[in-house]
């Protein structure tokens, strides 16, 4: 008689979660509509969003109308599946120069690549490419691509093992890896393989890059196959794994190897994506903590760390916007998330 007792449990579940959403700490809006796989949000110097869309878009989106206007000179992207238009990322001093960073699918089909690219925005016209990294490893899945400036200056992006596995374990290959350049596309010199722009290797598909204010060190989310999506501190020169060793687990005599923080979940995935330090004063409790998205679960995760461990975990969203792309923080504190359900919005979290 498992039928009644399942009935009362599903209420009570529900009850639960009525309550938790009244609890919730913040307010979630709409600020802009019609948008198509918003893949990364850059906040412009006025704190207006510069925002990728996969199939090959720029979008200016003002933050106090959420008008959007379109940007030209895109290049040509090879948009198919998960491979497009992706990783986003502004010059230090972008506000004189109008310098940015894109990271993009090239090629197609039988040719299939990805592309990280210096940029010129005026006018809300991309002109000038200046190409940084050519001929990186694509598919239609596992393209990396995110782009993150470090608090040093350097240029770091992601790469994918495009479904290519044993790349990731290979020195020579390029495919799943973390790179880190100058930001005039040489190599530094303090890299840990000689003339490589190779940071860190043995990475599946890690698609979220972040920089810990305390103290510099950067953290990534990175995604499992079907299980064991991953948290990592990235280490020069570590090894991550992938494809010899998952998750958290020890993994015997695997040389700099280092096993993720924490893993989403031990027996499935959420689909992990974007993770950012929160920074501001909007929401005091995630001062200096991570916050993350999922795509498949749709959630925006919380995490507070003591140290290099994961103390508690908490999930703020839990699917009521579907698939969850980005998170960005603006100058005021409140939080930009994209969705990624094909029809897709750019969300604001303010405070309640
Ligand atoms: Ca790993």
């Amino acid at each position: 008689m498992r039928h009644p007792l399942g009935l009362a449990a599903l209420f009570m579940i529900a009850l639960a979660t009525a309550a938790q959403a009244q609890q919730l700490p913040f307010k979630v809006a709409t600020l802009a509509d019609g948008l198509e796989h918003p893949w990364s949000i850059a906040l412009l110097p006025d704190g207006d969003l510069l925002v990728s869309e996969r199939p090959g878009r720029l979008q200016i989106i003002d933050a106090a109308s959420g008008r959007k206007q379109a940007v030209g000179g895109m290049p040509d992207v090879r948009a198919e599946s998960e491979a497009g238009a992706m990783g986003l990322a502004l010059d230090p001093d972008f506000a004189g120069s109008g310098r940015l960073y894109l990271c993009y699918s090239t090629g197609w089909t039988l040719s299939p690549g990805n592309r990280l690219s210096a940029f010129t925005l005026k006018d809300n016209i991309l002109s000038g490419e200046q190409v940084l990294l050519d001929g990186l490893p694509g598919a239609r899945w596992h393209n990396g691509c995110r782009v993150e400036i470090s608090p040093e200056g350097f240029l770091f992006a992601s790469m994918g093992d495009a479904t290519d596995a044993q790349a990731a374990q290979d020195g020579t290959a390029l495919g799943g890896k973390i790179f880190r350049l100058n930001r005039d596309g040489s190599v530094p010199a303090d890299n840990p393989f000689a003339t490589s722009f190779v940071w860190s290797y043995g990475h599946r598909n890690p698609q979220g890059l972040a920089f810990r204010p305390s103290d510099g060190a950067l953290w990534s989310t990175e995604h499992g196959p079907d299980t064991q999506d991953e948290l990592n501190l990235i280490e020069k020169g570590g090894n991550y794994g992938w494809p010899l060793c998952h998750g958290t687990d020890a993994c015997g005599a695997l040389a700099n190897y280092h096993p993720a923080v924490a893993e989403f979940e031990h027996d499935s995935t959420i689909a992990i994506s974007d993770l950012i330090f929160y920074r501001g004063d909007a929401f005091p409790d995630w001062k200096g903590d991570i916050l993350f998205v999922s795509l498949k679960t749709g959630r925006l995760y919380h995490l507070k760390l003591d140290g290099n461990r994961v103390a508690k975990a908490e999930i703020l969203l839990d699917d009521e916007f579907g698939r969850l792309r980005d998170i960005a923080e603006s100058p005021d504190g409140s939080l930009y998330l994209a969705t990624d359900n094909g029809e897709d919005r750019i969300l604001r979290v303010t405070p309640r």
